[in-house]
């Protein structure tokens, strides 16, 4: 519209200006700030890594109710000397790569990200004790896919059953593995983490921290006792916690964050169209597809169906693309 007194007019009427407040003020500008990273979280207190020094730290005003998680680069100010009772502030978080999120729950009703800027999501599943749970690898792949990280199985507890049934599930979709048990060789595992940010994933008790401690002689995470009636493990880690992993005589090096027992991932958000990018040879199969076609097993035209009656898919690999689809809605694990 270009009516005479429209909005646009009214810009041009001469006004005093409001005074402005100086700048920094507004914006304080932080140029004595050092850059840190998010180690942990504990009751509102982090534990921040300063040039290879621990340091402690609170989030300060500015911030406001933004959340400051694992794996956060930081900005912060005061006493970063790590000295023995002092604090430092965070004030800036530097934008996230990535995030990785838990749903809502409960106790707490909001999606909440638990870990940033991790490239690799690690799922680890026990073989046995406990047993694996096919729909909490699948929903933990569909976090991967959606946060734009690269997926990895770790199958722990070699020693306790065999891994060919479950990686005959995941095969199809192309999911790299590796296979460990407590005290054997670490060589598979370490050239898959050098270089990333790996996020490891999965039950409590499935032998998380016993690899982090494997990998990292210096970690002393804590190892929880599973259940012998239940097969649960015992809740031992409340917060993740992030570690660097020992340079190699290469100097390749990487960081790895250990998390409690997550058991629920925030995928709400998760469109079709979202999952299937993560799958490109299939998605070049769905350009003919219906308007809204969600690919999934009770479309009706989907261009998935045309693709495997064609032979131009596997249909292994499509059907396990819907399942991961299905495990989307899935609240259970
Ligand atoms: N048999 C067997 N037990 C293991 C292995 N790795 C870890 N465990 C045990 O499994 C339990 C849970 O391990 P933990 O590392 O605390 O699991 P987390 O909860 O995932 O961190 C502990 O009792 C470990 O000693 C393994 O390769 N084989
Ligand atoms: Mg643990
Ligand atoms: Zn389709």
């Amino acid at each position: 519209m270009s009516g005479r007194y429209g909005e646009h007019d009214h810009e041009h009427y001469e006004r005093p200006r409001r005074r402005t407040r100086p700048r920094t003020k507004d914006r304080p500008t932080y140029d004595d700030a050092v850059d840190g990273v998010v180690v942990t979280v504990d009751r509102g207190r982090f534990t921040l890594l300063i040039d290879g020094a621990t340091v402690m730290a609170m989030k300060s005003r500015p911030l406001g109710r933004k959340g400051v998680v694992v794996g956060d680069r930081v900005r912060v100010v005061g006493d970063t000397s790590g000295a023995p009772g002092s604090l430092s502030r965070i004030v800036e978080v530097v934008e996230r790569t990535t995030t990785l999120r838990r749903t809502a729950d409960d106790d707490d009703p909001v999606e909440r990200v638990i870990v940033s800027n991790a490239d690799q999501l690690v799922v680890v599943t026990a073989l046995a004790d406990p047993e694996p749970r096919p729909r909490l690898i699948d929903r933990a792949l569909v976090a991967a896919y959606d946060a734009g990280m690269s997926p990895l199985l770790v199958l722990t507890k070699a020693d306790l059953a065999d891994p060919e049934t479950l990686l005959s599930t995941y095969r199809s979709l192309g999911v790299p593995w590796v296979v460990t048990q407590r005290g054997g060789d670490l060589e598979e595992v370490r050239a898959v983490l050098r270089g990333h940010t790996s996020v490891l994933v999965g039950h409590s008790g499935v032998g998380k921290s016993t690899l982090v401690n494997a990998l990292v002689p210096t970690a002393h995470r804590d190892v929880g006792i599973v259940n012998a009636v239940t097969g649960r493990g015992r809740h031992t880690s409340t917060s993740a916690y992030l570690l660097a992993l020992p340079r190699t005589e290469e100097g390749d090096d990487g960081w790895i964050i250990d998390t409690p027992g997550i058991r629920s991932f925030g995928l709400a958000h998760v469109q079709p169209e979202d999952l299937i990018g993560a799958f490109p040879d299939l998605e070049e199969m769905t350009e003919d597809c219906p308007r809204g076609c969600t690919h999934g097993t009770d479309e009706p035209e989907c261009g998935l169906d045309v693709a495997v009656a064609e032979g131009e898919a596997d249909p292994d690999r499509v059907q396990s693309f819907r399942r991961l689809l299905a495990a989307r809605s899935h609240d259970d694990y």
